[in-house]
């Protein structure tokens, strides 16, 4: 896509294994002409007590309101953000700024995991499990006190790859009534199908698409650099037709996130690879 502006969102404060605010400096390096934003955590200690379940809720919300901000500056400039993670509590900031400006939107979530739980049913206190269900504002207590209206609407917000969905998430992922693509279905009716099909239910009557893309979609053995692998992903073929299927709406699509790579998992710069090749084509097409 022409007209993008890139974030570096270096935090991995959502998560317990550390790496993934590495992820943006590395994918950095092969971006060129591109106008880089930097937002980064600053010298915090990572809480890691067990039983809190609100781990670096402050410091987070301290991140994504600086994100928040930077989002919505680069849209109200004309252009298109893509913000790479970064853990995916990342995504609170740039999807909200993105509805912010645009006040209507519907999101696609392309993800192994829902990310739907709440403060209440999160079982690790882990926020990169909450973003989809804050952002949807069904989770909306905390962890946006920087963002007061206009949430994604249940009717169009689509999950697409799920495979880890946990038991404490999934009854408020029915409540709330969002659509949800497993892994399989893409195994059975093709990563175009089901993209195109996402796209129409996230796009119907609104203004514009947010796209989140988890990097742990992809099949741990093929893009083993994540933090919370999940087995039995989609293959390379699938997860490139998704950006290329995606991209041939580019009319709709108003902001980006490319989430988390994490370089510490890695293993001989497989995922580092498929990440990039993910950014390249994003980028350049
Ligand atoms: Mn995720």
């Amino acid at each position: 896509m022409k007209n993008i502006d890139i974030i570096s969102a270096c935090s991995d404060l959502g998560v317990m294994v550390d790496g993934a605010s590495l992820g943006p400096k590395v994918l950095e390096t092969y971006i060129k002409d591109k106008k880089i934003y930097e937002i980064s955590t600053g010298k915090v200690e990572k809480e890691r007590e067990e039983n809190n379940k609100r781990k670096n809720l402050s410091e987070i919300n301290k991140f994504n309101k600086k994100l928040y901000q930077n989002v919505r500056e680069i849209i109200q400039q004309g252009k298109i953000p893509l913000t790479i993670g970064g853990d995916h509590s990342i995504a609170i900031g740039s999807a909200l700024g993105a509805i912010q400006e645009y006040k209507k939107m519907g999101i696609i979530w392309f993800d192994s995991h829902g990310d739907f739980n709440t403060l209440d049913t999160t079982a690790t206190g882990n926020i990169h499990g909450l973003p989809l269900a804050v952002v949807t504002g069904f989770e909306k207590r905390e962890l946006a006190p920087f963002h007061q209206e206009n949430f994604f609407p249940y009717a169009n917000t689509v999950i697409v790859g799920a495979r880890d969905i946990d038991e404490w998430e999934m009854p408020n992922l029915k409540e709330a009534g969002v659509t949800i693509f497993t892994t399989e279905d893409i195994k059975t009716q093709g990563a175009e199908e089901i993209t195109k099909k996402a796209i129409q239910i996230a796009g119907k009557n609104v203004e514009g698409l947010h796209i989140s893309y988890d990097i742990d979609l992809i099949d741990p053995e093929l893009a083993p650099g994540v933090s919370v692998p999940a087995e039995n992903g989609i293959n390379l073929e699938d997860a490139y037709k998704i950006v290329d299927t995606f991209l041939t709406y580019q009319e709709k699509i108003k902001s980006i996130d490319l989430v988390e790579f994490n370089p510490k998992m890695d293993i001989n710069g497989e995922t580092e690879k498929i990440a990039n090749h993910i950014l390249q084509k994003i980028i350049k097409e």
